[in-house]
């Protein structure tokens, strides 16, 4: 009569657990046959009711029925997981032959695109590319260029400063400062960069880029300059257009000019982008003050050269179209992917 109730025992177990679908269900099955509480352990607990003598044989079957259902347990268990990997593998099948999703290619900034440029030009010229930082000394700021602390022209270029003797440089002229009072000449360098000032409408951003030049060396004169000027704007705006030069203002050179091209719109006949006059302001230029030569420590009788200044904002405007100074900062990719 017990080994019946064994067999039974045994016989729902097995069917317990090979009805279990999967590995939850199996555990949910094994907790309730083989846990502490589970049906087996029940049937050891009641080998106190029995006769002693009976006691040993009923223990070992209950042992040996206890090895068997958790022998069938761990095989399913077996199958089970190998059927859930089997599920899990199939529904992460890759079809690696689907073609991938295109990269978005990005491009250079607008900006960026005219400066390597302009560097390109230059450097064509013999020009060596310098760069420098961007938070500068009053010294090489001003003072170098020939603009000591109560020079009025201070006042042109409204200053960010930025900690006793420290500003954001207003120009890259600073580095041009820099690169003398390093080295003797000759020089010829470019130094393109971010720039400072305090003004900003829709013509003006606080913060904007420039390139500068500069060439020291014996009997460097203002025809030098013209002709320098007229090989970069030939290749920057790919034509050869009639310049002009005025008369102008800068601390740091004497004399100075502003140097205009023929209008790249309307060809010399006026029109709103040349206000109407036929020409276009490039550039700030001039021959090197002796001042500044003096401060950097060159022999301004044995010396000469010639510099020049321009925003590289505005000669992207021109080459491009471009109608707003800010649509270069508002970085939106409608404007961007353009170029
Ligand atoms: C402008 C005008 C200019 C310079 C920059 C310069 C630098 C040294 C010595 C002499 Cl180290 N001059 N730079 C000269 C004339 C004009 O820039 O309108 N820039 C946007």
């Amino acid at each position: 009569m017990v080994a019946t109730e064994l067999d039974e025992v045994r016989a729902a177990a097995i069917a317990a657990l090979e009805a279990a679908g999967d590995l939850t269900a199996l555990e949910a099955a094994r907790v309730a046959w083989l846990g502490k509480r589970g049906q087996i352990s029940a049937l050891m607990q009641r080998m106190g009711q029995l006769a002693a003598g009976e006691r040993p044989a009923f223990g070992k079957a209950v042992n040996e029925l206890k090895d068997e259902v958790s022998a069938r347990l761990t095989a399913r268990r077996a199958t089970l997981e190998e059927t859930a990997r089997g599920a899990r593998l199939a529904a992460e099948r890759l079809d690696i032959t689907l073609p991938g999703w295109p990269p978005r290619r990005g491009s250079l900034h607008p900006l960026t695109q005219t400066r390597r440029e302009i560097e390109a030009i230059f450097q064509r010229m013999g020009f060596a590319v310098e760069r420098g930082p961007e938070v500068e000394s009053d010294y090489y700021n001003f003072e170098a260029l020939n603009l000591p602390p109560d020079h009025p022209a201070r006042d042109m270029q409204d200053t960010f400063y930025c900690g006793p003797g420290r500003v954001l440089r207003t120009h890259t002229s600073s580095v041009q400062g820099r690169v003398m009072a390093r080295r003797a000449p000759p020089i010829q360098v470019i130094v393109p960069g971010r720039v400072y000032r305090r003004d900003s409408d829709h013509t003006h951003s606080p913060m904007f880029h420039q390139v500068e030049g500069l060439l020291v060396d014996r009997e460097v004169s203002f025809g030098d300059l013209k002709g320098v000027l007229q090989g970069f704007t030939n290749q920057i705006f790919g034509a050869s257009l009639p310049l002009r030069f005025r008369p102008s203002y800068f601390p740091f050179t004497e004399p100075s000019a502003e140097m205009d091209v023929e209008c790249v719109v309307c060809g010399g006949r006026g029109c709103r982008v040349c206000g109407h006059t036929g020409w276009l302001e490039i550039l700030g230029c001039g021959m090197v003050d002796p001042n500044v030569f003096t401060l950097a420590g060159y022999d301004p009788q044995a010396v000469s050269g010639f510099a020049f200044g321009m925003g590289i904002e505005r000669i992207a405007m021109l080459r491009h179209a471009i109608p707003d100074l800010r649509l270069f900062f508002e970085n939106d990719v409608r404007f961007l992917e353009q170029f």
